[in-house]
């Protein structure tokens, strides 16, 4: 890193780093009051390095974890009311689960920033970076302004920050960045030495209506009907207005500051281009270099890409595309059945308003789901737009480009499904129903189970040491007959699916995880009524089983209780392992108090995460239904015995919730072959109690004080990297709480064991 003084501007650093560092480094600097979040890739790295600069002392900035993105957008929202300056980061399916908030935020005019480091929009699940999720946002008010490179991310947080906040446009604003392209690369950049040049740019937060002035009361977001509301969109509008005249001179004044000039519409070569394409974000400099090339043949080049598109440059891209023969508009996202992506629509649309303007427009949607765009590609689409320019004819005016029709992937040898007589044992496992109500199971040796075959074939990419399948694959002995799965987003779906891939033997379906209880009632339900109508045959039998991880129960605790209110007849199997992994083990609400994860980093200024482990299944227990049970793959009896009695609770009674704690060696820094260690001393540490509840009666099914096994708390933390500075004398006080904590809950459960009423 070295200092230097640029001739016009203020000292800045000069250095090598992401998009989403530059976010965090960005959001530093400007030192939001609060941030709300949750973690989804490719953004989360920006919450991440926040977390990590707070741990060190280096901002002070409030950092909310979200139970999910409709959460973090109300604790934005609700922190916006409050008068001071917010921040958050998402990206794709985050952006969308978040969407009903975004009018929300503008309607009541409560300036805010969000970066949006761009990703495919589910279904299919895909983490990579197109733009289908930021034209979501393109009609809720919000401005939206597009960072190309890392540098940009930096510079335009800071710019539009300024614009949302000016009096006469006071909306929040969008940054959005290409995910992994911009999101991920390192660029050389460069930011202010000193973070004060930023917070005196923005000056201190303007003046406006705040909930936090008990003197002079206000009503945010009343009830409006007509003949009101279409005033107040007018109003939104006229503010969109009030920004497209202000953008330049804000992006001029930061130019002034920083030595570095944008314009709304980044053009390039276009002073005497023929031929153009329209791109935005990282593409356009793909294209830029691919119009040099052209040039030197002799072909008149040139590449447009706005910096911002809500409001839109209609202005800047009619004088752009003036004496512009053919303009082909890629873009990397569609608006499927509209002949058209959204982009090309609004740029034909600009055009028609200028009697003068006769350039052809072409539009083709690349790049899906992060496809790579090279120099071929931009050069082949450069000469399609040729071609009409030369022909003065649009021969196809809108297509996909790089793509086939029909997809046949090449046949793979892979395991047979799972045949009846492999899961029909006779009865290999007997439950009856003794005569308080309760189940009684008697288990087979599992030498007898072992001949059962693994729902979940071997060959998927779990980590070595991982838990995820041992600890599944025992529940599933458990179970006879058929069953259907389906997997909410975690380790456990990612690692076992990949197209055209799968490691499941059994039928799968996946939803994203804030909705999995949900769709898996919804199909319990239509099997019922299938055979209802005659339309199944009549004796068939499934037992249906969600599988989720701890994080699905945070972002999916609404679905989760609400099926479980309704006694949808499915089981659901949490597998816990502390933390959301698949995405770089940030914390979850099942993350334990005082646990280090990539959004609760130890540090001088923070010793891990701040606040106790959720009880998920004393939650669920809350909600009556038949029969709750916690487990792990140690006590294989145990757990296959509660498999069996969930089961029938399912076709017999409704719901079963089973919560089933799994090691995870890479994120909580044990070795591959420490797991059942580990999982042992949280059980005999009374952290992670085994027990059922059936008919609302707990039983303890295993008591470490009865056996003489019971350990300190310490015995197990010390055992995981995640958790050994919890063990260190200056932190004795942390390690009191956490003991008090736990040793609390094991009397509340003992209690509740000894006395049928609790
Ligand atoms: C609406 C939405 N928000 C965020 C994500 C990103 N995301 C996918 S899985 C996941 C964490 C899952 O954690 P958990 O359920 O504990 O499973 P694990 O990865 O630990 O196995 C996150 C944050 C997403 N796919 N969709
Ligand atoms: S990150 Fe953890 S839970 Fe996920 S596959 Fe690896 S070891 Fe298993
Ligand atoms: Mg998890």
């Amino acid at each position: 890193m070295a200092a230097v003084l640029s001739p016009t501007a203020a000292e800045q650093v000069t250095d090598f780093r992401s998009g989403n560092e530059m976010a965090a480094i960005s959001a530093k600097h400007i030192d939001f009051h609060v941030m709300g979040y949750y973690p989804i890739t490719p953004s989360t790295e920006i919450a991440e390095n926040l977390d990590a600069m707070r741990a060190e002392g280096e901002h002070s900035i409030v950092m909310i974890p979200a139970d999910g993105e409709h959460g973090a957008a109300g604790i934005c929202y609700g922190a916006s009311t409050g008068g001071g300056r917010v921040f958050n980061a998402t990206s794709s399916q985050g952006l969308l689960y978040s969407l009903e908030q975004l009018p929300v935020q503008s309607g009541t005019r409560f300036p805010m920033l969000l970066d949006v480091a761009t990703r495919a929009v589910s279904a299919p699940l895909d983490i990579r970076g197109d733009h289908s999720d930021i034209y979501y946002a393109l009609n809720t008010g919000w401005l939206i302004f597009l960072a190309r490179d890392p540098q940009a991310v930096y510079d335009l947080n800071v710019v539009a920050l300024r614009v949302a906040e000016r009096p006469e446009v006071q909306l929040p604003a969008i940054v959005a960045f290409d995910g992994f392209f911009t999101s991920h690369q390192k660029r050389r950049v460069c930011y202010f030495a000193d973070p004060a040049v930023v917070r005196d740019f923005l000056g201190p937060v303007p003046e406006r209506v705040t909930a936090l002035d008990p003197r002079h009361p206000v009503t945010i977001g009343p009830y409006m009907n007509d003949p009101d509301l279409i005033n107040n969109k007018y109003q939104l509008t006229i503010a969109m207005q009030a920004a497209g005249r202000v953008i330049a001179d804000e992006l001029a004044a930061y130019e002034a500051l920083s030595g570095r000039h944008y314009d709304v519409l980044d053009c390039y070569r276009m002073e005497d281009a023929d031929v153009a394409l329209l791109l935005l974000n990282s593409a356009a400099e793909t294209a830029k270099d691919v119009a040099d090339r052209l040039r030197d043949e002799g072909i008149r080049a040139g590449v447009v890409s706005p910096n911002v598109i809500r409001p839109f440059p209609a202005d800047e891209l009619r004088a752009a595309l003036l004496g512009v023969k053919a303009v082909l508009i890629g873009e990397r996202a569609d608006s499927y059945g509209a002949h058209g992506g959204t982009l090309a629509h609004e740029v034909k649309s600009a055009l028609k308003d200028d009697p003068d303007n006769r350039t052809l427009c072409l539009n083709r949607i690349f790049g899906l789901g992060g496809r790579d765009f090279y120099a071929e590609d931009a050069e082949a689409l450069f000469r399609v737009a040729l071609e009409a320019a030369e022909t003065g004819h649009v021969a196809v005016p809108f297509d996909y480009y790089g793509v086939v029709a029909e997809v046949h992937p090449p046949a793979r040898k892979s395991l047979p499904p799972i045949a009846p007589e492999e899961t029909s044992t006779g009865g290999l496992i007997k439950v009856e129903q003794g005569p308080d109500g309760r189940l009684q199971v008697e288990t087979p040796p599992a030498w007898r189970l072992a001949a059962r075959p693994k729902a979940v074939a071997p060959g998927h990419s779990a980590c070595p040491g991982c838990g995820v399948f041992p600890a599944l694959n025992t529940f599933f002995k458990g179970l006879e007959g058929d069953v259907v799965v389906l997997y909410q987003t975690g380790c456990a779906m990612v690692v076992s699916t990949g197209y055209p891939l799968s490691s499941h033997r059994i039928t799968y379906v996946h939803n994203l995880f804030q909705n999995g209880a949900a769709t898996l009632g919804g199909l319990v339900e239509m099997f019922h009524e299938r055979i209802r109508r005659g339309e199944l045959p009549a004796g068939d039998d499934i037992t249906f089983v969600m599988v989720t991880g701890d994080g699905g129960m945070d972002i999916g605790t609404g679905a989760a209780i609400g099926a479980a209110i309704r006694n949808h007849g499915f089981i659901v199997v949490e597998y816990d392992n502390e933390g959301y992994m698949n995405t770089g083990a940030q914390l979850s609400y099942s993350t334990p108090f005082g646990h280090m994860t990539s959004t609760s980093h130890v540090g001088p200024a923070q010793a891990g995460k701040s606040f106790h482990h959720k009880d998920m299944p004393q939650i669920m227990a809350a909600t009556n239904i038949p029969y709750v049970f916690t487990g792990v793959e140690g006590f294989p009896d145990d757990l296959v015995a509660k498999a069996a009695k969930a089961q029938w609770y399912s076709h017999h009674e409704g719901m079963a919730y089973g919560k089933v704690l799994i090691s995870c060696p890479l994120n909580w820094r044990t070795d591959d072959r420490a797991g059942v260690d580990v999982v042992q001393a949280a059980v005999d540490s009374c952290f992670f109690p085994l027990y059922e509840i059936e008919h609302g009666h707990t039983t303890i099914t295993y008591d470490p004080e009865l056996v003489g096994r019971r350990v300190p708390v310490s015995s197990w933390l010390r055992l995981m990297g995640k958790t050994r500075h919890l063990c260190r004398p200056e932190n004795a006080q942390l390690l009191e709480k956490i003991d008090g904590e736990i040793e609390r809950r094991w009397q509340r459960l003992k209690a509740m064991h000894e006395h049928p009423l609790l």
